[in-house]
């Protein structure tokens, strides 16, 4: 290095700063738990598109199929002009079958997501196939208080969160994100995705797929800590846990230590004993009745729904 030019650390990015507060708290806490966000850094977002073609992980197949079959009846009732909002856009695939099924001048588009080159990525991609829509990306976090683009003049603003995403909210954060959607949405309407209760063994094998590829993307989020924020544990000191807890309609994921192990993370130490958990995610499950009564609640008037003949998913029209 050449005398007098200071050589000095990289600045950690914002989003890697976020993560290394919030690993710290979450492992002081007990019990341990920490935001699924977590999970989806490049590798983690490359493994969760590989779930969504696993034979056993059900969900974006049926929603997809529901899409490609209802379209036209869902975009039925956005009225004659639509702002559509995505909420947490990622890769703008199941847009696209809404988008085929609406008059391009009609619709201006707004997804909404807090990667930005992701976002931007996608944009490039859907205005390369769907020339002539007005996209309008906006770069923010869904969930907290945003200002989205002024609705054009005669349009309804129409939201859409496919996914059952709403899923992996705790309560009150669905509850906080229906009551934010339902005030921004007023005069139009919400398109929800959500997952329905089935049975157990069904939803087990979802988040246990045999190729191990869900337990990869719930390891990763402790692998991304030892190369994002330099943490040590051992090699093989946690595996993958995912079970359906009834109580609560919900899959839990967790990391279990296989063994008493220490963390290192940063200068401090998090000791495990054997077995274990750091909480990942829950995914809940609803009935169509419990969830539009808790969309009334949140400011919804429940309208049309749309479900696969073995009741595994559904897409729901809530009127705003
Ligand atoms: C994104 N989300 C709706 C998925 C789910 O099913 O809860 C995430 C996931 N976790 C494990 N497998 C898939």
């Amino acid at each position: 290095m050449k005398p007098g030019i200071e050589w000095r650390q990289p600045r950690a990015s914002a989003e890697t700063q976020q993560f290394a507060a919030d690993l710290h708290a979450a492992l002081s806490r007990a019990p341990k738990s920490i935001s699924p966000k977590y999970f989806y850094d490049e590798t983690g977002s490359r493994l969760f598109e590989r779930i969504c073609d696993l034979p056993e992980y059900y969900p974006t197949r049926t929603e997809l199929a529901l899409l490609r079959t209802h379209a036209a009846d869902m975009a039925s009732h956005f009225g004659p002009r639509a702002q559509l909002v995505e909420y947490g856009a990622g890769a703008l695939l199941k847009v696209r079958l809404l988008l085929d099924a609406l008059p391009r001048e009609s619709v201006q588009f707004v997804p909404v997501d807090i990667s930005g080159p992701h976002l931007l990525a996608a944009c490039d991609g859907l205005a390369g196939d769907y020339a002539g829509l007005a996209i309008q990306p906006l770069v923010a976090d869904f969930t907290r208080p945003h200002t989205l683009p002024q609705c054009p003049a005669g349009s309804r603003r129409i939201g859409f969160f496919p996914g059952s995403s709403i899923g992996n909210f705790t309560p009150a954060e669905a509850d906080a994100f229906l009551r934010l959607a339902a005030a921004e949405l007023r005069g139009g309407g919400l398109l929800i995705g959500i997952d329905l209760v089935k049975d157990h063994d069904v939803l087990h094998a979802a988040y246990n797929d045999a190729d191990g590829v869900t337990a990869a993307f719930n390891l990763n989020l402790l692998e991304r800590a030892r190369r994002e924020l330099g943490a040590e544990f051992p090699q093989d000191g946690f595996e993958h846990l995912a079970f359906y807890n009834p109580a609560y309609r919900r899959i839990e994921m967790h990391l279990r230590a296989t063994r008493p192990l220490d963390l290192q993370l940063g200068g401090e130490i998090y000791g495990f004993h054997e077995g274990e958990t750091l909480h990942t995610e829950h995914s809940h499950k609803y009935t169509i009745a419990g969830f539009q009564a808790m969309a009334a609640r949140a400011g919804f008037q429940p309208g049309a729904v749309w479900t696969d003949p073995k009741q595994w998913f559904a897409l729901l029209w809530l009127k705003a």
